[in-house]
C-alpha cells in the first residue's frame, strides 16, 4: 500500500490519504472475482472516519489553463500511463489501464442507473487523486466545457498535437498519430476483450453538436434528480463520446483515452452547478433503477462502433415510454418500469442498496483503485471525502 505521503491530508486519522491504491491483490482474473474483490476488501475498514484537508483541489476549464499547466496535466497523465499496474486486475499493465479496467468491470452497474453520476464523480476524483499521488500532479482534474466546441469538436484547442490530446484518428484501425499520447499502447478494449491497440478517435462534429446550450439547458432545467440524471446522461454526455469516437463512444472502454477524464469532469460540473441551485434538497436527491436494462449491452457492444454518418442538428431524447431509449449505442433515460433485481452477478456495486431503486446508501465499487464509498459520501464536493472546486 502506498505510505502517506500527507500531500493534501493532514494525518488525524489511521487510515492513509486518499487514495490508497492497494497493490495487494493475488492478481489474476482466473482465481475468479469473488478472491479478488475480497482481497481488495483489506483497504478499506476505517474509511469512513473524518478526514481534514489542507488543500482544495481547483479544476479549471482546459481552454483557460497556460501552456505550462497544460503540459504539467499531460505529462502527469504520461506518467500514470507509465507506472507499473498493482492491483492486479486483468490486462492492466499501467495504473492508466487500471483505471480503464476498474470502469470496464463497472460499467453494466454504473450507466443507465442511478449510480452514474455518482460512480463517476468518485471515478474522477480518484483519477486525481493519484496524478497528485503518485505523479507529484499538483494542480487540479481540469475539465473540458464542450460547450464551447458544440459542432465543431475537429477545431477544438483540446485536440492541439503539443499542448492537448491529438487529433482525429486515420488510416485503417483510426489510430491517432500526433500529439502526446499517439505512442500509448492499450491493452484493454475495445469493450470488454483484450488487446494492444492505439488510442482511436472517429470525431464527429455532427454528434458534438449535442453538446450545445440547447440540451445542457433543458438538463439544468430539471426540478428533480430522476429527472436531470437520465438527461444529463443521455445528451450532454453521449456529445461527448460520439464527438470524439473510436474507443471514446465504447461504453465499457472509453477511459483508454485520457479525453475521457476532461468530459467526466464536465459532467461533474454540470451536476454539481445543478446541485449547487438547491443544496437543501439536492445534495441528498438520488434516483433511478440499480439495474439498467438488459438491451443497453448487447455482447456486440464489444466493437468500437463508428458513429452513423448522419447530422442531426435536431438532438432530443427519445420521449419517455419510446422502447430501447438510445443515442449512438448509450443507454438515454431510465428504463420504465424499473427493472427487476437481476442475478447477483449484476448487482455487484450495489451493496447497502437490497430495493430496485438507487438510494444513498448505494456502494460504488471501485476495485481497489480507490477503497469503495457510497453514494452519500460522493453527494457533497466542498471537503467532506471530496475536496474540490470548478473555477
Ligand atoms: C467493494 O464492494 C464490493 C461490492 O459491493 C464488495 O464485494 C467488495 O468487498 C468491496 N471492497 C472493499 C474494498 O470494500
Ligand atoms: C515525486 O516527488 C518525490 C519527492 O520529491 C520523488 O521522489 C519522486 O520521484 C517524484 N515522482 C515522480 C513520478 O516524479
Ligand atoms: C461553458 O461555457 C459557457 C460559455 O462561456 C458558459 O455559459 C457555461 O456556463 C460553461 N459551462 C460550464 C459547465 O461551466
Ligand atoms: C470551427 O472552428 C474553426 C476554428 O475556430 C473556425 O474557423 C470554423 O469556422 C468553425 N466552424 C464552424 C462550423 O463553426
Ligand atoms: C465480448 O466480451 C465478452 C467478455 O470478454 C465475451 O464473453 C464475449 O464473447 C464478447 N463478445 C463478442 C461479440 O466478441
Ligand atoms: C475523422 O476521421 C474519420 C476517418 O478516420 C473521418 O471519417 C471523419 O470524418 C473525421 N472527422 C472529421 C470531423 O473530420
Ligand atoms: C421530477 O421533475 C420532472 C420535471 O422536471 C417531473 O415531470 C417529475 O414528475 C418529477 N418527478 C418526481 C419523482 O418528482
Ligand atoms: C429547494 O427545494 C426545496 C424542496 O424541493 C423547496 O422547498 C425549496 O423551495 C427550494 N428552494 C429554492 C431556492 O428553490
Ligand atoms: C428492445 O430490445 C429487446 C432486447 O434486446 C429486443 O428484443 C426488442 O426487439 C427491442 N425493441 C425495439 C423496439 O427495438
Ligand atoms: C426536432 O425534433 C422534434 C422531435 O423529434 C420534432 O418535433 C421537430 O419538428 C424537429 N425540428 C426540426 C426543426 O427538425
Ligand atoms: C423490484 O421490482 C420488481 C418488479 O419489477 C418487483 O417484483 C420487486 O418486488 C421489486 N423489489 C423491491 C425490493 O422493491
Ligand atoms: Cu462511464
Amino acid at each position: 500500500m502506498i505510505r502517506d505521503k500527507g500531500l493534501h491530508q493532514t494525518e488525524n486519522t489511521s487510515h492513509s490519504r486518499e487514495p490508497p491504491h492497494t497493490g495487494t491483490l493475488c492478481g489474476i482474473w482466473a482465481v475468479g472475482l469473488g478472491l479478488l474483490i475480497a482481497a481488495s476488501a483489506q483497504a478499506s475498514s476505517s474509511e469512513s472516519q473524518k478526514t481534514a484537508w489542507t488543500t482544495k483541489s481547483q479544476r479549471r476549464e482546459w481552454h483557460t489553463l497556460s501552456r505550462d499547466d497544460k503540459l504539467d496535466y499531460i505529462n502527469a497523465e504520461k506518467c500514470l500511463m507509465s507506472k507499473p499496474a498493482k492491483l492486479g486486475l486483468p490486462a492492466a499493465r499501467t495504473i492508466f489501464d487500471e483505471f480503464q479496467m476498474s470502469h470496464v468491470l463497472n460499467t453494466k452497474v454504473v450507466h443507465g442507473v442511478g449510480a452514474f453520476l455518482p460512480f463517476h464523480r468518485l471515478f474522477i476524483h480518484a483519477h486525481e487523486a493519484l496524478l497528485q499521488a503518485e505523479c507529484n500532479y499538483t494542480g487540479g482534474q481540469p475539465y473540458w466545457n464542450e460547450s464551447l466546441d458544440a459542432g465543431n469538436f475537429s477545431s477544438s484547442i483540446i485536440l492541439d498535437p503539443e499542448v492537448g490530446f491529438g487529433g482525429n484518428g486515420t488510416g485503417p484501425l483510426n489510430c491517432i498519430v500526433d500529439g502526446p499520447f499517439k505512442d500509448y499502447v492499450n491493452p484493454i478494449g475495445p469493450g470488454q476483450t483484450f488487446s494492444d491497440h492505439c488510442i482511436d478517435r472517429i470525431i464527429s462534429d455532427c454528434a458534438s453538436e449535442m453538446a450545445g446550450r440547447q440540451s445542457i439547458d433543458q438538463c439544468m432545467r430539471m426540478q428533480n434528480f430522476s429527472a436531470f440524471g437520465p438527461c444529463l446522461e443521455g445528451m450532454p454526455h453521449v456529445a461527448g463520446h460520439g464527438g470524439i469516437g473510436g474507443q471514446m463512444l465504447n461504453v465499457f472502454s472509453s477511459p483508454g483515452d485520457p479525453i475521457f477524464y476532461l468530459h467526466h469532469a464536465y459532467l461533474d460540473k454540470l451536476w454539481w452547478d445543478w446541485q449547487s441551485q438547491n443544496l437543501t434538497s439536492r445534495l441528498t436527491d438520488i434516483a433511478g433503477p440499480n439495474v439498467p436494462a438488459p438491451f443497453w449491452f448487447p455482447p456486440e457492444r464489444n466493437a468500437t462502433s463508428s458513429p452513423p454518418p448522419f447530422c442531426n442538428s435536431n438532438w432530443t431524447l427519445p420521449p419517455v415510454g419510446t422502447p430501447n431509449r438510445t443515442i449512438l449505442g448509450f443507454p438515454v433515460g431510465w428504463p420504465l418500469p424499473i427493472p427487476a433485481t437481476l442475478d447477483k452477478a449484476e448487482l455487484l456495486g450495489s451493496d447497502g442498496d437490497p430495493g430496485n431503486e438507487t438510494t444513498l446508501g448505494h456502494v460504488l465499487t471501485m476495485y481497489g483503485v480507490v477503497p469503495n464509498r457510497t453514494i452519500a459520501e460522493v453527494m457533497d464536493i466542498r471537503c467532506g471525502l471530496l475536496c474540490y472546486e470548478y473555477i
